[in-house]
């Protein structure tokens, strides 16, 4: 990619533009998905889709590697943080338009030196977080609660969805099963809208949507060979100083690894106050675990404010360790809570 990207930018004039549709720092299915689904049915020219993620940490995302076999788009041809800071000089030289999919407030070093350093603004945002109320002059500006955040994006071009092949409607059928357990739980009209759009491409029935659901979960959930490090950085979100990293197994998974000091040297690495793990599994009912590393005092007045609306009961496992009372409290309701704690902490 690092050839082709600089050499698509060499082929763009002086002073013309490129849009960069960036997903979420979790890079998770629906994040690349989105903002590949952006570019490839934007109508304008040099629409291209940037993960936000290091390139060498696409392969901990192993239902998005599954996913991209079965598509004719090649990894290769993603661009990857890496890429953009490689072609920093030549991105200098252009206007750089940013495209947010998956999050509507830019996350990460590189694209806010993107917009800091070279001028890139945000001319467009399709998200279904909570709304931070920022590029009001954003167009296309949808945010809106969905299951998948790509369910908005099909809506959004719908017309050109009509032109797809089979491929690419399976590709972007992918995060809109993952994200609603195969249209089963939070799904909204939009999700449903969507799906109708892809249906009559892929020919599916109920059963495709089931076993291709089935197929990806497997994927995501194989993290056999993972070491801790890589499952912290798997899923992983920082907002300010604390960072939440979202797993695919329990607590008790994790007692395998030496989970304290690994905690210590992430902390120092990130250079977080707090470290968050937020497990999610099964064994007969679903479950949602919480565990918090790093500055105690700071846990301790962070706790102060969250225990209560998460309903977070005790774990005796580590210290900060808790079982969430209502598992449907993922990072998506955590995070706003964080946030407001740090706002209040002048973080
Ligand atoms: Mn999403």
């Amino acid at each position: 990619m690092l050839v082709k990207f600089s050499h698509i930018l060499r082929s763009v004039a002086e002073k013309s533009r490129v849009t960069l549709v960036t997903g979420n720092q979790s890079a998770d299915m629906d994040s690349v998905v989105s903002a590949i689904a952006y570019s490839t049915l934007s109508s304008k020219s040099l629409v291209l889709p940037l993960i936000n993620i290091p390139r060498q940490d696409f392969d901990l995302r192993r239902d998005i590697v599954h996913v991209m076999k079965h598509s004719d788009i090649n990894v290769k041809d993603l661009i990857f943080l890496d890429d953009i800071e490689s072609c920093w000089d030549q991105l200098a030289k252009t206007k750089v338009d940013l495209v947010l999919v998956d999050h509507n407030k830019p996350q990460g070093d590189v694209v806010n030196n993107l917009m800091n350093e070279l001028g890139a603004t945000v001319v467009g945002i399709i998200d279904h977080h909570e709304d931070e109320k920022l590029f009001t002059n954003a167009s296309p500006r949808i945010i809106k609660k969905s299951g998948s955040c790509v369910s908005l994006v099909l809506n959004h071009f719908k017309e050109q969805v009509a032109r797809i092949d089979p491929k690419l409607a399976k590709l972007f059928l992918s995060p809109l099963v993952i994200d609603t357990s195969g249209l089963k739980h939070r799904v909204e009209q939009v999700d449903k809208d969507a799906l109708e759009l892809l249906l009559p491409k892929l020919q599916a029935d109920q059963a495709f949507l089931q076993a291709w659901t089935n197929e990806l979960n497997t994927a995501k959930q194989n993290v056999e060979g993972l070491s801790l490090r890589d499952l912290l950085r798997k899923d992983y979100k920082e907002y300010r100083t604390v960072g939440i990293s979202s797993m695919v197994v329990s607590l008790d998974y994790l007692s395998r690894f030496d989970l304290l000091p690994s905690l210590e040297s992430w902390i120092k690495e990130r250079k977080l106050d707090i470290a968050i793990i937020m497990t999610s599994y099964n064994d007969k009912k679903f479950h949602r675990e919480i565990m918090f590393h790093g500055d105690d005092a700071k846990i301790r007045s962070l706790l102060n404010q969250i225990q209560e609306p998460l309903g977070l009961e005790p774990l005796a496992k580590y210290p900060f360790s808790f079982e969430q009372r209502e598992p449907v409290n993922s990072r998506k309701q955590v995070a706003p809570l964080v946030n407001n704690w740090l706002d209040a902490q002048g973080l």
